[in-house]
């Protein structure tokens, strides 16, 4: 009897999938496969459920005679077990980041003689409402504040993006490309205190204050699924810190960074050009035990952010703040630097990890730019976050689009090179 092969990444069956089996009944015996839960995530699918539970709900369907786990989303582990002689797919992964998959599977299949079968998509009112169910399931803070700490067991480098706004959050949910022959998203948003504070016009020395950065979170939180970490400068007064702990946790977001500086604090990315002062070791032990003591998740994290390299106080300066922070209870330390060459970086991370096995690590490599995800990962590095990138591609092309109506007082001539606005709101969910 014939195989006929089907690939499912969902947690709920709707008719599409129904309709698929159907299809797939009349090619022969019917094989469903699971992809796995690192495929998923870099299918921008990030599951609700365990691998387990999927693999139970596709052997319920009727009509599916048996499940397997695809471990890649290039097909290549289960055409290698299995050769299906038909793999049945929608055809919807036509166009789009999913064509390149198509491409690969249909020209294996076909090598040794099998058939890629397309049924037409099934994309009515049931369908539309099961995807909302799913991603309004995500958006809930219970799932998605704990989702950075699953990614951080997941993931072997989790990927955070620049957000300052409703649009931005959608940039980081939605991009999806083929990297290396698979696809890959960014795992989360990072609300930097630069960013935010430079898109309303102000210099970034905590004067944005947390009800401000609050609306920019729940701008956010709005449009988006995935995971929020928030830039909490100094983390202010241990009184109020406790306070901003609960509201954040309680509005999903996933986890705060603090850094280790008091009075009035300026970005990083000036180091010692300008005076800022680094706190003591015991006063950031306070804050980060009081903000620990108050949460009321197991999920929350708070981050301890070290500034010793920055400000030019040694690697033995910060070796021993990161065991100190973690020692109070960091679930995490960020280590910064502004160096173009990551080598304190991967000294700071080597040195830790003999310390400490498995306290995340946090880095941002903004200035040393030039170090892939995967050089930092090979140093114990669990996340890498973007901090400024999309605020500072936006910027030049605003300030030319300005200059250039101004000198041709008209639009035309700037306009071949900019975005149809039909494409921009194509981001945009209608529900
Ligand atoms: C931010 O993005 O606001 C940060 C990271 O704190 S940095 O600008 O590099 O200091
Ligand atoms: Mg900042």
């Amino acid at each position: 009897m014939k195989t006929c092969y089907t690939c499912f990444t969902t947690d709920v069956i709707h008719e599409g999938h129904l309709n698929i089996i159907e299809n797939a009944k009349k090619y022969g015996r019917v094989v469903v496969g699971a992809l796995s839960i690192p495929e998923s995530i870099r299918y921008n699918k990030f599951p609700t459920v365990s691998i387990e539970e999927r693999i139970a709900l596709y052997r319920s369907i009727p009509g599916v005679d048996e499940v397997v786990v695809q471990e890649d989303m290039g097909y290549t582990d289960v055409i290698e077990k299995i050769h299906p002689d038909y793999i049945i797919h929608g055809d919807n992964w036509k166009e789009g980041p999913e064509s390149f998959i198509r491409e690969k599977v249909k020209a294996l299949v076909e090598s040794y003689g099998g058939e890629l079968i397309e049924v037409p998509y099934t994309y009515n009112e049931q369908v539309r409402k099961v995807d909302r169910q799913l991603s309004e399931k995500l958006a809930m803070p219970e799932f998605r504040r704990k989702r950075l700490r699953q990614l951080i067991e997941m993931r072997p480098v989790v990927k955070i993006m620049e957000a300052h706004s409703g649009l931005t959050g959608l940039i980081c949910e939605k991009t999806v490309v083929e990297s290396d022959g698979r696809l890959d998203q960014f795992d989360g948003m990072w609300v930097s205190s630069l960013c935010d504070s430079t898109d309303r016009g102000k210099p970034d020395i905590e004067l944005v204050d947390m009800t401000s950065r609050m609306r920019t979170i729940d701008d956010i939180l709005e449009v988006t699924t995935k995971p929020i970490i928030l830039d909490g400068d100094t983390g202010g007064l241990t009184e109020h810190f406790v306070y901003n702990v609960r509201t954040l946790e309680r509005s999903g977001v996933s986890a705060v960074i603090i850094e280790d500086k008091v009075g009035l604090k300026k970005n990083s990315l000036f180091g010692t050009e300008v005076k800022q002062t680094q706190d003591s070791i015991e006063n950031f032990q306070t804050k980060i035990r009081a903000g620990k003591n108050v949460q009321l998740t197991d999920d929350f994290m708070i981050i301890a952010r070290i500034e010793s390299l920055i400000l030019e106080q040694g690697m033995n300066d910060a070796l021993t703040r990161a065991e100190a922070f973690a020692a109070a209870g960091a679930d995490g330390i960020m280590i910064h630097s502004r160096k173009k060459d990551p080598a304190e970086i991967f000294e700071f991370c080597d040195k830790f990890r003999e310390l400490d096995k498995h306290t995340p690590i946090v880095v941002v490599p903004t200035s040393f730019n030039s170090v892939t995800e995967e050089e930092l990962s090979s140093h114990g590095v669990n996340i890498v976050i973007y901090a400024n990138q999309l605020m500072r591609a936006a910027f030049p092309v605003m300030v030319s689009t300005a200059e250039e109506i101004l000198k041709n007082h008209r639009a035309m001539e700037v306009d071949s090179k900019l975005m149809p606005f039909k494409d921009i709101i194509r981001l945009i969910d209608e529900l």
